[in-house]
């Protein structure tokens, strides 16, 4: 179907919600294809996750060069990372120069959230109300909403009562905020709390940090890149962005394939210390690949990290309440941590261990557990996020006959391979649950998701569709795969946002299928599978 001929009717043809990496890369691919497009999104400005995560620590725990769009050869060649672990204002930077090396902003409105979504199967288009009062009708309607963007505080009353500053990290100020010489409260030791706390620890006057469960970190080693580096990185995009691809999980570091068994103790640590003492991720996901699949395995490294946090942690109380019991390694996400377990050895630093004292309720002047009452200048709560679904389930978006995605969702997503939802024609859901977006390395899988989307919604253009609708067919063999891969990963049997746990979430408290395991490369083939069959599992009108 050409422009012309093109239903005009609807007041665009896609409306993407988000202005994130997603968000701006399916902009990008629709207004190459001719679309009338708008992208929306409730902060002030491009960027996502990274308009948001302001706290001081917030960088990547990916290699910089690896999260750059790989698409734009021109972009690759023009941007310079400065830090082999970016922080976040330098990757703000990043996501608004592509928007304006791409000129993409006139297509973007923001400071406005989408309250409502409603199909009208009548005349087939998506109604999205906006919070000021608009409604605007679509075709298309892209989900780019991120999948840690909704924020959860505790359930500990007082909150409101606090005389001093609190935030949750996500909705850390833009403007400064002076911490020096501050008594601060950091509740959670999730990716964020562990970046963060060995961020200030050497700034603030007294830190105390309120721990339910320890996790498992490692060293990020990161460093600078100078001139001649980041020369040579750009002369090699092509090998490390195929690099990427070929790893199960989008990074550079793939696991080892060697069984850990036909190598001596000797020879296993040896290969652990080079691990430990190399930048990002490799730890985790470049180890023996029977640490993440054999619980003998696991528990043998798990082991050999309990030695890592007793020489770096002076107090051998401190040292045991930081070592995790409830799980083994990796099989939670991994944060990758500057100086974390150092900021314990401080004297103006302490651990507040709340399985023996629990928080009771915040008070005006600071923190009541069960054995004592503290004053904090500032609390920072670092409690995580409603993930993958929560930002969903803050837009009331419902599809064919009046059925609810929240509804369906109740007892956990189901789509099919994260991308659509049987009940909800022509709703993209990007970086949807039960993708593979969500457990890798994020921008190879999503420029990969938003590269398939674009292609077929030009097929669906070309050939004069109107509506394309996953079946239920379909949806469940997904599901069914999907939990296939929960049974035979470690990662499955813990408590975490990738299973679907959050104790802040109303009935979060079982097994979800959040996320596809299967690896980035398995995941493609899928996708393009699919397109192959003509988009086999959809129902083409
Ligand atoms: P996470 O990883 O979900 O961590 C949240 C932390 O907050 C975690 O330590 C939680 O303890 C703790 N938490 C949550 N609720 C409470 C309450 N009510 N009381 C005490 N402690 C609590 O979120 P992050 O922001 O750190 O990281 C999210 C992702 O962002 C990360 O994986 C990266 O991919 C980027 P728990 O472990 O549940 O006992």
């Amino acid at each position: 179907m050409n422009n012309e001929s093109r239903d005009n009717t609807a007041d665009f043809d896609a409306i993407i919600v988000g202005a994130g990496l997603c968000g701006i890369y399916m902009l990008y691919k629709l207004l190459q294809q001719g679309l009338r497009v708008m992208v929306v999104d409730r902060a002030d400005e491009p960027g996502g996750t990274w308009y948001w995560n302001r706290y001081p620590g917030a960088r990547f725990d990916s290699e910089s060069y690896t999260y750059g769009y790989s698409f734009s050869d021109a972009l690759l060649q023009e941007w310079d990372w400065s830090e082999h672990f970016a922080a976040q204002p330098e990757t703000l930077r990043y996501l608004n120069h592509v928007v304006e090396h791409f000129d993409l902003r006139e297509h973007m409105q923001f400071g406005l959230s989408v309250e409502r979504a409603d199909y009208n199967e009548a005349d087939s288009l998506w109604a999205v109300t906006l919070d000021d009062g608009r409604s605007l009708s679509c075709r298309y309607l892209l989900t780019a909403v991120g999948m840690l963007s909704a924020a959860t505080l505790p359930n500990i009353s007082g909150g409101e009562e606090f005389h001093g500053k609190s935030f949750h990290t996500y909705y850390w100020p833009k403007e400064p905020v002076d911490l020096k010489g501050k008594r601060v409260a950091v509740i959670g030791t999730g990716a964020t709390g562990v970046q963060i706390i060995g961020a200030i620890a050497p700034e603030v006057g007294q830190l105390t940090v309120f721990q339910r469960r320890p996790n498992w970190c490692a060293p990020l080693h990161n460093s600078p890149i100078d001139a001649e580096e980041m020369a040579r990185i750009k002369e090699s995009y092509a090998d490390i962005f195929a690099r990427c691809r070929a790893t199960p999980n989008g990074f550079l570091h793939a696991p080892d394939r060697r069984v850990m068994a036909d190598l001596s103790e000797a020879e296993r640590h040896a290969f652990w210390d080079e691990l430990y003492n190399s930048p990002g991720f490799g730890v985790w996901l470049g180890n023996f690949r029977d640490v993440l699949v054999d619980p003998a395995s696991n528990a043998e490294f798990s082991a050999y990290m309990v030695g890592k946090i007793s020489e770096r942690v002076h107090d051998p109380v401190t040292a045991e309440k930081l070592t995790p019991q409830d799980h083994g390694f990796g099989t939670r996400r991994v944060p990758m941590e500057t100086n974390y377990y150092e900021a314990y050895n401080y004297d103006h630093v302490r651990l507040v261990d709340l399985n023996d004292t629990p928080i009771e309720r915040i008070t005006p002047t600071g923190i009541a557990t069960t054995a004592e009452e503290l004053e904090f200048d500032i609390i920072v709560y670092a409690t995580g996020f409603d993930a993958i679904t929560g930002a969903y389930d803050r837009v009331d978006i419902t599809g064919r006959r009046g059925q609810k995605l929240a509804d369906k969702w109740r007892d956990g997503p189901i789509t099919y391979m994260g991308t659509g939802v049987h009940g909800f024609p022509n709703l993209f859901t990007l970086t949807g649950p039960q993708g593979a977006s969500v457990s890798t390395n994020f921008p190879p899988v999503i420029e990969t998701a938003v590269e398939w989307t674009a292609a077929f919604i030009d097929y669906l253009e070309r050939h004069g569709h109107r509506r394309a609708e996953v079946t239920e067919a379909a949806e469940q063999s997904w599901l069914a795969h999907v939990k296939n891969g929960y049974d035979h990963s470690l990662l499955a049997q813990t408590k975490s946002w990738f299973t679907g746990y959050n104790s802040n979430v109303a009935g979060h408290d079982k097994l979800r299928y959040m996320v596809y395991l299967g690896g980035a490369p398995a995941y493609r083939e899928k996708l393009a599978e699919v397109a192959d069959a003509i988009y086999e599992g959809y129902e083409l009108t």
